[in-house]
């Protein structure tokens, strides 16, 4: 049998001979996806002017590994992909990962082995995404002759465009952020605390099997509402009271992020204003979201929104994020936003009011950019009628 872990990496490095691997071997599944991902990467390195690159940052050596571990990828030219970890997280990485040799390291052997194959590829540019600043000092003392660069964009590049094995991934998370919802939808009522009400959906989100929270839930009510993160405290839901509610959860790493708005009885004339203005800004945010919009347009046209409703001053926080195996991450969808959406982004489209001593009002979905427009992947109903209990 070929090891294919021992192929000359030239035979990795486009997706036309992977799948001619995969005839020939007849691998599983998983393992190429994660090959054509680490294959990716070495092929975007020359546009980047890099010829090597050592991944750290946890999230994106799940990426391109599986590992769940701390760990360090290591991707040059002439040399297999390696991912170095610590004895704590050897484990881990043998039984997860799916497309490169494991290799354990210490404290005093790190720096050596990464000179040793850094050298033994010829690199001259190696790119990181993030390492400590002693540490780095260290590898550029160590190699003199190479140039060590930050370079995140080579791999948001590649993040931002999901795949299909991690769009099915997102919509399962979005599923649990939607259940987790309708849970604590059931239990809202005056006199619940927000604690209560949190508990409530991260026990849902759990049991439907979400692995974890995507982050810390706010449950924020009555003056509360208008704190944009407020995470949830003992306070009683009063008459009359607005309460924002963001959740996430995450699913085999995957994030989802849903926010809706809840008010304890009827609407008076400035609540349903300020709910509706909101509700509008977010519905035609997402009709404009598609593949060639940028990113910053798509935030002026929800803000324009909000403005012509009198509340501009009161939205103080961009319209989304990217969304993936992070709660935020590239692209974002704010003023600064200088990205073009394309097929396969996630992002939310969250626009919010908030007026303090007074109340606030947010509607968040998850939405994934295809080649027809958004979708959601978080559908929990919007509409005044369901916002009220
Ligand atoms: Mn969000």
């Amino acid at each position: 049998m070929v090891d294919v872990h021992r192929l000359p990496w030239r035979l990795l490095s486009s997706d036309e001979n992977i799948i001619c691997f995969v005839a020939f071997l007849n691998l599983p599944y998983q393992r190429i996806v994660m090959h054509s991902r680490i294959a990716k990467l070495a092929d975007k390195l020359g546009e980047h002017g890099l010829d090597g690159y050592v991944a750290a940052r946890s999230p994106n050596v799940r990426y391109y590994t599986g590992s769940i571990g701390g760990s360090f990828l290591v991707v040059a030219r002439d040399i297999d992909p390696l991912l170095l970890v610590s004895p704590l997280d050897e484990n881990v990485a043998r039984d997860t990962v799916e497309d490169c040799m494991v290799e354990t390291y210490t404290a005093s052997s790190l720096l050596n082995r990464l000179a040793e194959l850094f050298r033994g590829s010829h690199a001259s540019v190696v790119g990181f995404d993030d390492l400590p600043v002693a540490f780095l000092d260290r590898v550029e003392l160590r190699l003199p002759e190479m140039d060590f660069r930050q370079d995140q964009d080579v791999v948001w590049e590649q993040r931002a465009v999901k795949d299909a094995g991690e769009l099915k991934l997102m919509a399962e998370a979005g599923r649990l952020a939607d259940a987790a919802m309708e849970s604590l939808g059931e239990k809202l009522a005056v006199g619940v605390t927000e604690n209560q009400l949190a508990a409530e959906a991260s026990f849902a989100m759990m049991r439907e099997g979400a692995e974890a929270h995507a982050f810390e839930f706010t449950v924020g009510s009555g003056p509360r509402s208008a704190y944009p993160h407020a995470s949830s405290t003992e306070r009683k839901i009063g008459k009359g009271d607005l309460v924002v509610v963001d959740i996430g959860a995450m699913y085999r790493g995957y994030c989802s992020d849903i926010t809706r708005t809840f008010i304890a009885g009827r609407f008076d004339v400035k609540k349903r204003g300020l709910y509706e203005a909101v509700l509008r800004s977010h519905d035609r945010a997402f009709s404009v979201m598609k593949p060639g919009a940028s990113c910053k347009d798509v935030d002026s046209v929800s803000r324009m929104v909000i403005e012509e409703a009198g509340f501009g001053a009161y939205y103080s926080h961009s319209l989304g994020h990217g969304i993936g195996l992070e709660i935020h991450e590239p692209p974002s969808v704010s003023q600064r936003g200088t990205a073009k959406l394309v097929e396969g982004n996630v992002v939310s489209d969250e626009p919010g009011v908030y007026i303090r001593g007074y109340g606030g009002v947010r509607i968040e979905d998850s939405v994934l950019i295809t080649e027809n427009g958004a979708k959601r992947l978080t559908k929990f109903p919007r509409d005044t009628d369901n916002a009220t209990f």
